[in-house]
């Protein structure tokens, strides 16, 4: 069942994607696996609009169905997720940026690993950020962005929060796509993760220390 969510995904049937995920919910299914299995086939998607073999509205659609199956997932999930939040984290994708479908994943887990998650969207500009984290008294700020233009803007964010005098209380971490050890260092960011899990463990980690 979890390769016919994968394909049902890939071949972008709605309809098919859905009853899956409501019969595999109502059979016991773990839900991390569910994402895990929708992950895997937006990847897929990724890959062919890399090779030319898939378009911009394939993409948009994907996205589309990989969100209405969060929303169905996520109930499930919080039941599982410990009370006393950890720490609050505001997570948001850079400006000039739109691309979401990862940093929603990284929302998802970092919300079930019981982190108090303020979502601020797409294409956010860097002061937003530091007023986000102000307003909620976050110690945490998670950038993601997909474009290596974009890259620039999470420079301005970190830079932005040090302006703020933020720096000291919040930590920041980059990821996405073009992000590696090296283009963490240029952002100035404090750490960064390869994915939602390593998000996570990051989090914990600077969690524990404060
Ligand atoms: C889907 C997609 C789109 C969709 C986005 C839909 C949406 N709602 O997000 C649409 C069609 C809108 C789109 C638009 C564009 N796109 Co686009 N898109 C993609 C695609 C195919 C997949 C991205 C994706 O969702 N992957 C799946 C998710 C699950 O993975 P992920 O995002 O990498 O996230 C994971 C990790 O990176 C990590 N992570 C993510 N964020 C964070 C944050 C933290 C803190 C941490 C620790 C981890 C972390 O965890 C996630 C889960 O494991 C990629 C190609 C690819 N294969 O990556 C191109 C790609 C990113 N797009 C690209 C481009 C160029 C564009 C456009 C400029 C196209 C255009 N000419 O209009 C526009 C951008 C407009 C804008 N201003 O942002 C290029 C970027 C090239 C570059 N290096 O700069 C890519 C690489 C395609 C390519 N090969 O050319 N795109």
């Amino acid at each position: 069942v979890i390769e016919e969510l994968t394909s049902a995904l890939v071949d972008l049937r709605e309809d098919d994607a859905l009853g899956l995920v409501d019969a595999m919910l109502a059979g016991g299914t773990d839900p991390l696996e569910i994402i895990e299995a929708c992950r895997r086939g937006v990847e897929v998607i990724g890959k062919r609009f890399a090779d030319g073999e898939a378009f911009i509205p394939e993409l948009v659609m994907a996205g589309e169905i990989m969100r209405s199956i969060t929303v169905k997932v996520k109930p499930r999930l919080k039941e599982a997720a410990p009370r006393a939040k950890l720490a609050t984290i505001v997570v948001g994708t850079v400006q000039g940026d739109i691309h979401d479908i990862g940093k929603d994943i990284v929302v998802t887990m970092l919300d079930i690993a019981g982190f108090e998650v303020i979502d601020i969207g797409t294409d956010v500009p860097a002061a937003k950020f530091v007023d986000a984290a102000r307003d909620h008294g976050a110690s945490m700020i998670a950038l993601s962005c997909l474009l290596t233009q974009a890259i620039a803007s999470m420079k301005d964010t970190v830079e932005a929060v040090a302006t703020a005098g933020l720096d000291g209380s919040v930590n920041v971490m980059v990821g996405g796509a073009p992000i590696s050890a090296l283009v963490c260092g240029h952002t100035g960011a404090d750490g960064w993760g390869k994915d939602a899990v390593a998000a996570v463990e990051l989090a914990k980690t600077w969690a524990e220390v404060r």
